[in-house]
């Protein structure tokens, strides 16, 4: 329990904001916010809905304004905590995240989730200018978060599946952390039919992995509802392990919920009936 009160971590959440889906922004905030943490955000894009297997999305793509933000920001003089970078609309918004990482300082967690792709594919309006300057981004993070498909886009290797052994999802890590980042989590990932977790190491090299039971689907929205939930649980003061641990619980349990009732695989996840649980996870309350 905490009880003194301290000012709320600061952190800036650059991804897009997509009206309807529950992924990205609509994501982060809310889990942010749940774990006392202010979000500051900066839409990369505007979009009605995510890409995801739904058609006819409008797209508003933001760069301009986004190098506007930063400059606005950095005038205020204000402190970040964190900066958290997800989704980003052109290869050129690299630049600008890169920009934010300078100005706000080496005590800032920077968090890069190079939000690429999925199953083995690149999202369908991604590039592989996308995947060069992701990559390029990694270095520069203290903390990635990529799924299989992603760290197999990153690291320049052939996707083989989301399955790993405790040793190939170790030998991945350090593959990932050579990039520059002092520590990395690899998400989605199963080391069995009816399992999915996330294996991480972190600065002192130490490794974990955590896996729940799967459940089956494609569900859209899960990997920014894990990532966000770690984010927050780190900035209340836990490990990285014990976060990968209270995060996929949470992404488990609003899966379970999403699948009783039959929801839509691409309409995102039942998250929100979790939050109080989450926060208690994290040391809330
Ligand atoms: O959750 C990944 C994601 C984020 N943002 C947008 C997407 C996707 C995946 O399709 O389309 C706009």
């Amino acid at each position: 329990m905490h009880n003194e009160l301290t000012p709320a971590k600061r952190v800036i959440a650059i991804n897009d904001l997509s009206g309807f889906g529950k992924c990205s922004l609509t994501v982060a905030l809310p889990i942010l916010s749940a774990l006392n943490a202010e979000a500051v955000a900066m839409p990369t894009a505007v979009l009605s809905t995510h890409t995801g297997g739904i058609t006819g999305f409008s797209l508003l793509g933001m760069t301009e304004e986004m190098a506007k933000f930063s400059a606005h920001w950095k005038s205020l003089g204000l402190h970040f905590d964190s900066v958290y970078s997800g989704w980003l609309d052109t290869a050129e918004q690299a630049q600008i995240v890169r920009e934010v990482f300078d100005w706000v300082g080496p005590q800032a967690l920077r968090l890069v989730d190079p939000v690429l792709g999925d199953n083995g594919k690149l999202y369908g309006v991604l590039t592989e200018e996308h995947v060069r300057s992701m990559r390029s981004l990694c270095a520069m993070a203290n903390l990635i978060t990529p799924n299989m498909t992603e760290a197999c886009l990153v690291l320049g290797r052939p996707f083989q599946g989301d399955r790993v052994t405790p040793a190939s999802a170790r030998e991945m890590l350090e593959a990932l952390c050579a990039l520059g980042p002092q520590m990395a989590a690899l998400t989605g990932i199963c080391t069995a039919d009816n399992t999915i977790g996330a294996a991480t190491l972190d600065q002192n090299g130490v490794f974990s992995l955590y896996e729940t039971e799967r459940i089956p689907g494609n569900w859209h929205g899960a990997g920014d509802v894990f990532t966000s939930a770690v984010l927050g649980a780190l900035l209340c003061g836990n490990a990285l392990a014990d976060c990968v641990r209270i995060a996929a619980d949470f992404t488990h349990d609003a899966l379970v919920r999403s699948y009783a009732m039959g929801a839509d695989q691409r309409f995102g996840l039942d998250f929100e009936r979790g939050l109080g649980k989450l926060r208690r996870d994290a040391g809330l309350d």
